[in-house]
């Protein structure tokens, strides 16, 4: 193994950063802490691979964290957002993009029949939420520990010590009552779902289908239409948030794949291709009581902001049924090379996949819930990442993160990754 990359000029700016920034970074994760190092500077982005402020190459399966599904500064994206932003970048009134873009979500997303943009997935999740509890009238929220949906003060909640678990507050300065709003249960774990169900009355039963905020972790047979079954059950909505997996595991989402229609949907990344925006939907009895509508308070100054949406729909126009026969084969042959690599090191790993995200979970098999994710060794997960930087291969830095493949990523890309793979792990492995 030579050298490895020099990372001076990134030490520079982190230095430089730490003065000017909370933890040197806009948001935590980029600061690479949970693998042990610090963070690096990205100076480009092109294809399937990333430049950062020394020069050194990267095969990206971070791709901004979900975002960039076509991959770093596409043509067709590029183009749609140069020649928006020549008309000017943004109104604070309506615009034609705005209404084209609602309309593609509808046509693509079966709980979608009305949409309203937003700018982040958290403020979608934020508004959605707002809109059940005004629908339902009700205040407590379920949601499934592990999952993440944005840093909404009522979900930086976590397991408190009850049964059917009234949250406590995750994150200083969440408020108490905010928090004890929030009922955790573990994911695909069923008789949790229907003892908190008999114990609490909720607005919303809040999930992502395809969790991928634990790793990426794929719901047990049954459980998305079980989730369906007892939100009509017990009067409560069913809100899937699909930040991640809508335009992503399928072209409806994980709730086309599922056959499982939720009352509201959440949706980020891929429908702002790389730029912020957001959105929430459902259907026009719900959609409705948002104002000016209704009298359920949600606005934005950038809310459907005419780059934003030109880039997002140049993204949405390229994913075709081609395009997710190409991103489910990538996917594959990534899954399946990791995996051997990883029997070959024999690596105590789990590689769990789907259309468009991967975890390479450091433990043996099956993991179902966060509380599975949590009992893997995140030291070796964090060695591992390390190792791959140094080949040139930015891995999302993570254990409870999924892998972002795109269309950008080609056969060359993969059998690369592996390789470095196989070595890496052979490296790490004790
Ligand atoms: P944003 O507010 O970051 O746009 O979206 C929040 C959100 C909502 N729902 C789901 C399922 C999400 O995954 C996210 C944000 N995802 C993280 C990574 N898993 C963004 C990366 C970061 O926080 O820097």
């Amino acid at each position: 193994m030579s050298a490895g990359p020099s990372w001076a000029r990134s030490q520079e700016l982190y230095a430089r950063a730490l003065d000017l920034l909370p933890g040197g970074v806009n948001s935590p994760v980029r600061g690479m802490g949970a693998i042990g190092r610090d963070p690096i500077f990205i100076a480009e982005g092109s294809g399937a691979e990333l430049v950062d402020v020394d020069g050194n190459r990267y095969v990206d399966w971070m791709c901004s964290w979900g975002p960039l599904i076509a991959g770093h500064a596409h043509p067709a994206v590029v183009e749609a957002v140069t020649a928006a932003a020549a008309r000017g970048t943004s109104f604070g009134a309506p615009t034609e993009a705005e209404v084209d873009l609602a309309a593609e979500v509808v046509d693509r997303v079966p709980g979608a029949e009305m949409v309203r943009l937003v700018s982040s997935g958290t403020e979608a999740t934020m508004s959605a939420i707002r809109l059940a509890r005004a629908a339902t009238g009700r205040e407590k929220l379920l949601k499934f520990t592990g999952a993440y949906h944005g840093h909404v003060d009522g979900l930086l909640a976590q397991a408190g010590s009850g049964l059917a678990t009234a949250g406590v507050p995750a994150s200083p300065g969440v408020p108490a009552a905010q928090a004890a709003a929030t009922i955790l249960v573990p994911w695909n774990d069923r008789g949790a779902v229907e003892r908190a169900l008999a114990e609490h009355d909720v607005a919303a039963i809040l999930a992502e289908p395809y969790p991928a905020n634990m790793g990426f972790v794929m719901p047990a047979a049954g459980f998305l239409p079980f989730l369906r079954r007892e939100a009509d059950r017990t009067g409560a909505l069913l809100v899937f948030d699909e930040v991640i997996s809508g335009f992503r595991v399928a072209r409806g989402g994980a709730q086309e794949r599922e056959a499982v229609t939720p009352d509201l949907t959440v949706l980020g990344k891929v429908i702002g291709g790389g730029l912020p925006a957001a959105a929430y939907a459902g259907p026009p009895e719900l959609m409705n009581l948002i104002a000016p509508a209704g009298e359920v308070y949600q606005a934005g100054t950038l809310a459907g902001n005419p780059l934003a949406t030109a880039a997002g729909l140049a993204t949405l126009e390229l994913l075709d049924a081609a395009a997710y026969e190409r991103l489910g084969a990538v996917s594959r042959t990534l899954a399946e090379g990791l995996h051997l690599a990883a029997r070959e090191a024999g690596a105590p790993v789990h590689v769990a996949w789907t259309t468009g995200l991967l975890t390479v979970f450091f433990r043996e098999g099956p993991v179902a819930s966060y509380e599975d994710a949590r009992a893997c060794e995140l030291d070796l997960h964090g060695a591992f990442c390390r190792a791959m930087l140094a080949r040139g291969f930015y891995l999302p830095p993570s254990q409870f993160e999924a892998w972002f493949p795109s269309l950008a990523h080609t056969d060359e890309h993969v059998e690369r990754t592996v390789t470095a793979a196989r070595e890496a792990l052979a490296e790490v492995s004790p």
